[in-house]
Parts: C-alpha cells; sequence; structure tokens
C-alpha cells in the first residue's frame, strides 16, 4: 500500500473530488467538501483509506497539499455558475504537527485567486489533535484571514466537548452514524437533536453528514440542522 501510494504521489495520480453541501431550508448547494481520492488504474481509492501509511511514510501532508492545490483549481470552474460557493478541506491530524504549513494556507488560497472566506478546514474529531493549545491558536490566526473551521465527524472522538469547548470554530459536523440510521434509531435522534441545539446555542452553524435517502432529510428538516450532505444529495464526483 505504502508503494501504491508513493507512485500515486509521484505520478500526480492524487484527484480532489467535491461532494455537495446543501442547505436544508432552500435546498441549494452552499458548498462542497473536498476529498482526496487516489486514482489506481481504473479505480479510485478514498484517500482516508491511505491515512495510515501516508502517516507512516510522512507522505500525509504531501496528500493534504496535493489534495488542496486541485480543489483551489476546481474553484474557478465552479464559482462561474454558483457565485456563493464555499469550499470544505479536510486536514489530517498529523498535518497539524507542521503548524508553518497550516500557518501558510491562507497565502495558500489567496495564490490561487480563492477567497479567504470561501475556504471552510474541517478538523477531524476522530482522531486527537497534537495539541490543543497550539492547534487553538493556529485556529484563530486562519479565522483572524477570514477562513472558517468546522469540527468534522462530531461525536465520534473522546474528545468532542474539548473540542469544542476550546476551540473557536463556525461548523459542527454531525457524525454520519448518528445520521445514517436516524429513521429507525429514536436514540440518533436524540443525540442529534442535542448536538444540533448545542452548537446552535454556541452560535455555530450545523452540518449532518451522510444524509442517503428523502426521510432522513426531513427528519434533519425537521430538527432543524442547517446543512446536510450525503449520497441523497450528491456522491462525491469530479466537477462537469
Ligand atoms: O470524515 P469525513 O466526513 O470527511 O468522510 C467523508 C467520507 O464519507 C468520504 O470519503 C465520502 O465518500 C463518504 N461519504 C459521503 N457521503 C456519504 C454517505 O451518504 N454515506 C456514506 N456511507 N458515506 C458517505
Ligand atoms: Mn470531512
Amino acid at each position: 500500500q505504502g508503494d501504491i501510494l508513493r507512485r500515486a504521489v509521484r505520478e500526480g495520480r492524487i484527484e480532489a473530488f467535491l461532494q455537495p453541501i446543501v442547505n436544508v431550508q432552500t435546498g441549494g448547494v452552499m458548498a462542497y467538501e473536498v476529498l482526496g481520492r487516489i486514482r489506481d488504474g481504473d479505480s479510485v481509492v478514498p484517500a482516508e483509506e491511505f491515512a495510515e501509511v501516508a502517516e507512516d511514510l510522512g507522505l500525509a501532508q504531501e496528500l493534504d497539499r496535493e489534495v488542496f492545490r486541485r480543489g483551489l483549481a476546481h474553484y474557478a470552474l465552479i464559482v462561474k455558475s454558483q457565485p456563493e460557493i464555499k469550499l470544505f478541506f479536510n486536514l489530517f491530524p498529523s498535518s497539524f504537527k507542521d503548524i508553518e504549513w497550516v500557518r501558510g494556507i491562507p497565502e495558500l488560497v489567496r495564490s490561487s485567486g480563492v477567497p479567504c472566506e470561501c475556504v471552510v478546514l474541517e478538523i477531524t474529531e476522530r482522531e486527537a489533535l497534537p495539541n490543543l493549545t497550539q492547534v487553538g491558536l493556529v485556529i484563530e490566526e486562519l479565522r483572524a484571514n477570514n477562513i472558517s473551521v468546522a469540527l468534522d465527524d462530531f461525536g465520534s472522538g473522546f474528545s468532542s466537548f474539548m473540542y469544542l469547548k476550546y476551540l473557536a470554530i463556525d461548523y459542527v459536523k454531525i457524525e454520519g452514524s448518528f445520521i445514517r440510521q436516524i429513521v429507525a434509531d429514536e436514540r440518533d435522534r436524540i443525540m442529534v437533536e442535542h448536538i444540533n441545539s448545542m452548537a446552535h446555542q454556541f452560535g455555530l452553524k450545523t452540518v449532518a453528514e451522510f444524509v442517503e435517502d428523502e426521510v432522513t432529510a426531513k427528519i434533519i428538516a425537521e430538527i432543524g440542522v442547517d446543512y446536510a450532505q450525503g449520497y441523497y444529495y450528491g456522491h462525491p464526483a469530479l466537477p462537469k
């Protein structure tokens, strides 16, 4: 797997797929999440499947950088038909170990001609971040540059509430495994209601991940989640 990844990076077979994030009330596309994909022959593998090897080989940052570059390059194309569009980017937790690379993101964004206001950085909650205090400072700096920050997979990690308490963020993305069976599972519904209401009381916007069908979309709307994402609205794909 390591070899596959090394070769893919060297041969430029890293792609940035886009998945729509819609406004639950209007149904309009508010943003796209940029998702890293590795092309291997005819198959396309999600970058997160390479997360562990990438981190072990020290290629995580290079992967992040390449996905970033390609995602930013898509912006010029989609903004023509969708002027208010935002792009959500994922960062591997290990990217935060190189604080200078993260601090360089506003410059990277500007130099590619994308307004910083249109960029949201997702930091995952699934794995521990290196140093909460330092991450907090970098987030402040990013937000001072008009880049927004989302807490990804909220509820999946061991420190969800710590991150929510200590980090100044803009969006909470509710972990997909709380959404996927929400139609059948009353407990998921209760958790999502409370996460949503807590986030709103904190002045944050919410995004439901993994909305896969119409009934789920209706429940999310009833609960009052702001935005939603998932196969019901669109699969990750290259822009047309
Ligand atoms: O951790 P994060 O939320 O960034 O993970 C996104 C991944 O989830 C992507 O690789 C994407 O392909 C996958 N995904 C996106 N929408 C759905 C969905 O509706 N259902 C499922 N099962 N997976 C999804
Ligand atoms: Mn994400």
